[in-house]
């Protein structure tokens, strides 16, 4: 018969490779083998595939991309044909903090990872038959946008400015040498902000989510009037999915939905929602309100606006989001709240060292 076709995924345990890896279930059920390939730094929880963990055409390797020969020894044990790269360092702030692990993790793992995929995938006059790359980049490389009506192009300029965003910038570029160079088959996407389930809270979203909870002051960067472009997990899975079958080769595909809103009234939708989703007898919904808002010191380099333009990845290959902010903010909202269990697992220990250094 046919083989089976064989992905291998780096940080699936995160949040957007967890959501990733069960769509991909879910839509190709039995069809495909995933390996996923994980250090579980503090950001990779296996609670996240949980449902999918005994699945016989799932595999999980505890291992960090940053070890170059670790990485050759799974191309050399598997016959890997798509390979969709989301592992890295992927908080702004503790960029700021402690910028050495981003170059570390998201400029050389991403080295070692194309670099094996080349080692593994070459012939004399070129590739192995369908095989393919995709690096999970980032609007933020593009830097910063005024407020108004510009947008983000796949032609626009790099100008990243948070370590974080420089890490992402120069993991693109060696994949843009790549392909250059060696004619490596691959593509880049770049998504604007995700959210929905299994987000850590250390991210605008869940953490409001989880301080309203709490009865915690919800911290506001400068005037809470930056903005950023939101999008649905889901909906970024399917795009990324979309761009490896029909995308062109060595193409850049931006992806987004027209989503733009303010930090503040990101927080003030959240507050609406729980109490519309938290049944009358909930003792927490006494204190969710606009009252918890406080304004603390801005975040350094604070980038103004992100916005992309996604007529590309639409025009060509006919994506476009599925899931309304509204459908998806009430989804997530549901989720945390049936799944407190995974936010206390994840809250007690060092998050509160960290929560403590970033917001006291
Ligand atoms: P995340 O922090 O939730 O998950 C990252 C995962 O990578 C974790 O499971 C972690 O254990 C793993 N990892 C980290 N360092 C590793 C290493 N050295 N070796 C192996 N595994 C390692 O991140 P996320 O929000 O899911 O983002 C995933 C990717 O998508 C990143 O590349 C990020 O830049 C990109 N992205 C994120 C967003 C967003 O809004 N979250 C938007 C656009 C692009
Ligand atoms: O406590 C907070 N208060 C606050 O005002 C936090 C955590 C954030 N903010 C602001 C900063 C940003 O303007 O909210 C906005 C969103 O912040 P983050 O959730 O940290 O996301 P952002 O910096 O926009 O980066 C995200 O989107 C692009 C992801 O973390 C990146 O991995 C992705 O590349």
């Amino acid at each position: 018969g046919k083989k089976m076709r064989t992905y291998l995924v780096t940080g699936g345990a995160g949040f957007i490779g967890s959501n990733y890896i069960h769509y991909m279930f879910e839509t190709y059920g039995q069809d495909i083998h995933i390996i996923n390939v994980d250090a579980l730094t503090y950001a990779g929880n296996p609670e996240n595939l949980k449902a999918v963990e005994n699945y016989p055409n799932y595999t999980f390797i505890k291992e960090d991309i940053r070890n170059k020969e670790a990485v050759l020894e799974i191309f050399k044990k598997y016959d890997i044909d798509r390979v969709v790269h989301f592992a890295a360092e992927s908080h702004v702030d503790r960029s700021i903090l402690n910028p050495e692990v981003f170059v570390s993790t998201n400029v050389l793992g991403t080295l070692n990872l194309l670099t094996a995929a080349k080692t593994a995938w070459e012939t004399e006059g070129g590739y192995k038959e369908g095989k393919r790359y995709l690096q999970v980049s980032t609007d933020e490389v593009y830097g910063s946008l005024e407020d108004g009506d510009t947008y983000f192009y796949e032609t626009t300029p790099l100008d990243p400015h948070s370590p974080y965003s420089a890490s992402k910038a120069s993991a693109d570029m060696l994949v843009k040498a790549y392909m250059d160079t060696f004619q490596f088959p691959a593509n880049i996407t770049r998504c604007s902000n995700n959210y929905g389930p299994f987000q850590f809270p250390e991210k605008l979203i869940p953490l409001m989510i989880n301080n309203c909870l709490k009865g915690e002051k919800l911290p506001v960067y400068g005037d809470g009037k930056n903005v950023r472009d939101w999008l649905y997990v889901k909906d970024h899975a399917k795009a990324i999915d979309l761009v490896m079958e029909k995308g062109r080769l060595f193409e850049v595909y931006n992806v987004g939905g027209h989503n733009e809103k303010q930090n503040l009234e990101i927080i003030s939708l959240m507050i609406e929602t729980l109490q519309e989703l938290l049944p009358e007898e909930d003792s927490r919904r006494a204190h969710i309100n606009e009252g918890l808002i406080k304004f603390v010191a801005d975040r350094k380099g604070h980038d103004r606006r992100y916005a992309i333009a996604p007529d590309k990845i639409r025009d060509e290959i006919g994506w476009e989001p599925e899931t309304s902010f509204k459908d998806g903010i009430r989804l997530t909202i549901k989720w945390y709240l049936e799944n407190n269990g995974w936010m206390e697992r994840i809250t007690s220990g060092e998050y509160q060292n960290y929560y403590k250094e970033m917001y006291r």
